[in-house]
């Protein structure tokens, strides 16, 4: 399929956009997608246009949007260039349960993250504990299903990029105690060149 240049929200923290950026370079996209490096909280009309949510990563082709990060890597993905990052038939639903835990991961990191940049006096301390919580017992969870520090595919991925995104916010928290695998996952990971480019700052 022949598309146009593909016009990609992100910035140099998100890892949800980080994540797309990835895929977009292990898939030998770079020449077709413009990054365009946005501030979501100011609701730029750019991004706002393309997703209404104003949230990063957001993707348009050809006067389409897409937004999530997941469903955009799945699209890409499907364009079919190598590698594949989903495999075909009943193994792609491991690697979709791996992803949505990775997800997961994010998710909470990403909560911790927008409560403490609220004023100290309006912060919650149930919250925090309740997400750090969440995620020792979701890193735990991933210890379980991690895959070879080897494999990659988009389950892969998103847990190697979620272990290197609460080092970035929360370096003090030690996942690592009860997840020595993905400790080695995200080590390998982090060597490719994709990763190397697109490290959080
Ligand atoms: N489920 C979405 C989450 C995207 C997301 O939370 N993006 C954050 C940046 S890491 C964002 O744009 N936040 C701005 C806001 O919510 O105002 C995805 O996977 O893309």
């Amino acid at each position: 399929m022949k598309l146009s240049i593909m016009k990609l929200f992100i910035n140099s923290g998100s890892p949800f956009a980080r994540k797309v950026r990835i895929v977009v370079r292990e898939k030998g996209l770079m020449d077709q997608v413009e990054e365009v490096f946005v501030v979501p909280v100011e609701s730029p009309s750019d991004l706002v246009r393309a997703n209404p949510l104003s949230q990063i990563p957001a993707l348009i082709v050809d006067g389409t949007c897409w937004t999530d990060s997941s469903l955009i890597a799945h699209w890409l993905d499907a364009l079919g260039a190598e590698p594949r990052l989903l495999p075909e038939g009943e193994a792609v639903w491991p690697v979709r349960r791996l992803e949505v835990l990775g997800a997961g991961l994010l998710e909470m990191t990403v909560k911790m993250v927008l409560e403490n940049r609220r004023p100290e006096s309006e912060r919650s301390p149930f919250w925090l504990k309740r997400w750090e919580d969440n995620l020792l017992r979701g890193f735990a969870v991933a210890e379980t299903a991690c895959p070879a520090a080897e494999v990659f595919d988009l389950g892969s991925l998103t847990l190697g990029l979620a272990a290197t995104y609460a080092d970035f916010r929360y370096p003090q928290i030690d996942w690592r105690r009860v997840a020595p695998r993905v400790a080695a996952l995200q080590a390998q990971l982090e060597k490719r060149q994709s990763f190397i480019d697109t490290y959080p700052k």
